[in-house]
């Protein structure tokens, strides 16, 4: 049964023994950021602070902080029944005959069942606020001592193609400037900032009407992270992921929808050229995002529960939170990218590369060059785009042991030839790169080389001992009492 909201999760949470309730006053001013820091650190539970300091919002973080609270989150036991679920339907065609055909039928209507669904009202309705609201009535986190302020972490941000019709939902950060004014961080490769760039270019109006939800179901609030292709509506694949439709509910004062199940709901809009100093911030690489120039969004109107609880992330040093929520990406994703590369045998992002500064990736290799046109894929393939470092292995080696990764690689590249450096677009956070969204790429072809490559040379197999002498040894290693 797909969860209705948040407290659902909570519930689910708290049985599966992986939520704590904190009852005593934390300040939401870096004292919870330790907390929530300490508990992904040391593997502990979700956290639900009941007092935030100087609020009566329970404050909720860390909620997908493990590969268990990921699949508490999808209602799996292991992420990788999603990816199969995605391979099922992928490899889906018409059956033969007609009793084939009939048995195709409620899959079909599975797929139907997806599609999100507009309800007359919805829980988030139950205040409405036009007037005398402020931002600061919701314990919105000052994450890391040097943060130029409050910034919502976990915000689903709606927006509309001005040219399509479609909506899109994405996960960008909101600092808090004032009671009703706010950042807003979509990075210029993401979907809000191209609805944005095409409105502006279009000259037709002079706002962008912007609706922000917070806290709704794992699997909603989990759908606005996804490097899902534009117009694709992330409230679709939110239904695939609950297999059961999101119902949305229209704002009251923007033409967009919002899921009905949400705790708080931001209108309003952004005025097109307006821009002002976002951040700087404590990302996700670990380190201060700059503070950079953004467009503002201006709330108009707060829609809510009459209790509603405030749902929030902090990102740092690696891992945190996002580590999780981007490993079950990786499982997730997997099998589409092997739909373009099926040579891809498995991919793994490190913790300490940040999705974006490194990716491990096996190939089964067919012919010369093979690995440099992985890397030449991976490049052109939606957010992958942002790879700083691709390292690409022959199929025997284990991308999910880096250390086996670092080993086997070091060994195999001569650097100057099996270094390769590209340039393209850059992660809006990478702060190395020479200009702001634009720099360098570097791909390692770490595979075995072929005569083909010019390899004459012969490779050495990887030393390991024969069964039968392991299989002598263990018996001697117990008689020497070892
Ligand atoms: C906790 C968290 C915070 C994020 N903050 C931002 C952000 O401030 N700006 C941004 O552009 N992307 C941010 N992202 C990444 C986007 O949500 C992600 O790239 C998403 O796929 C964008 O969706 P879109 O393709 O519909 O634009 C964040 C992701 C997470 C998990
Ligand atoms: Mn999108």
């Amino acid at each position: 049964m797909a969860y209705n909201d948040l407290r659902d999760f909570i519930q689910a949470l708290e049985k599966n023994n992986e939520l704590k309730r904190i009852p005593f006053e934390v300040d939401p001013i870096l004292e919870i950021t330790e907390f929530a820091d300490r508990a992904v650190k040391s593997g502990g539970p979700a956290l639900l602070f009941e007092k935030p300091k100087g609020y009566t919002t329970p404050l909720l973080i860390n909620a997908y902080a493990s590969m268990r609270r990921m699949q508490i989150a999808l209602e799996v036991d292991s992420v990788d029944e999603v990816a199969a679920r995605i391979v099922e339907f992928l490899e889906m065609k018409m059956p033969e005959g007609l009793i084939g055909k009939i048995k195709m039928l409620p899959k079909l209507a599975e797929v139907g069942s997806f599609f999100p669904r507009v309800v007359g009202k919805g829980a988030c309705q139950e205040v409405v606020k036009t007037s005398d609201f402020s931002l600061f009535d919701y314990p919105i986190l000052k994450c890391w001592p040097e943060d130029g302020g409050r910034f919502v972490t976990l915000p689903l941000v709606f927006s509309r193609n001005p040219d399509t019709g479609k909506r899109n939902c994405g996960m960008y950060r909101l600092h808090v400037y004032d009671e009703r004014t706010t950042g807003m961080h979509w990075q210029t490769h993401k979907q809000g900032a191209e609805h944005y760039r095409r409105m502006k270019a279009a000259g037709k109006e002079t706002r962008m009407e912007v609706a922000v939800a917070i806290g709704a179901d794992p699997a909603t609030m989990y759908s606005a992270i996804l490097p899902l292709p534009p117009d694709l509506d992330e409230m679709m694949i939110a239904g695939f992921l609950r297999s059961s439709p999101v119902e949305m509910v229209k704002c009251k004062t923007v033409d967009l929808e919002v899921p009905a199940n949400a705790e708080i709901v931001l209108e309003g809009h952004v005025e097109l050229g307006e821009l002002r100093t976002e951040g700087p911030f404590g990302d996700h690489t670990g380190f201060y995002s700059l503070a950079d120039e953004y467009p503002v969004f201006h709330v108009t109107c707060i829609i809510q529960r009459k209790d509603p609880i405030y749902a929030t992330t902090i990102v740092g040093p690696p891992p945190m939170e996002d580590f999780y929520m981007g490993k079950a990406i990786e499982r997730i994703f997997l099998p589409l990218m092997r739909m373009q590369l099926p040579e891809v045998r498995d991919i793994c992002m490190p913790a300490e590369g940040i999705f974006h500064n490194l990716i491990l990736v096996a190939i089964r290799k067919s012919y010369p060059g093979h690995a440099r046109k992985v890397m030449s894929a991976i490049w052109g393939l939606g957010q992958a785009m942002f790879s700083k470092c691709i390292v690409v292995v022959d199929e025997d080696v284990d991308v999910q042991n880096v250390r086996e990764v670092a080993w086997k690689a070091l060994n195999n590249i001569d650097p100057e030839r099996d270094i390769q450096f590209t340039l393209g677009p850059v992660d809006s956070l990478d702060h190395a790169s020479r200009l702001v969204n634009y720099g360098s790429k570097m791909g390692v072809d770490a595979t075995r080389k072929w005569p083909g490559e010019g390899f004459t040379r012969p490779w050495p197999g990887v030393i390991a001992m024969s069964a039968e002498v392991k299989q002598r040894v263990d018996w001697l290693w117990k008689k020497a009492g070892l």
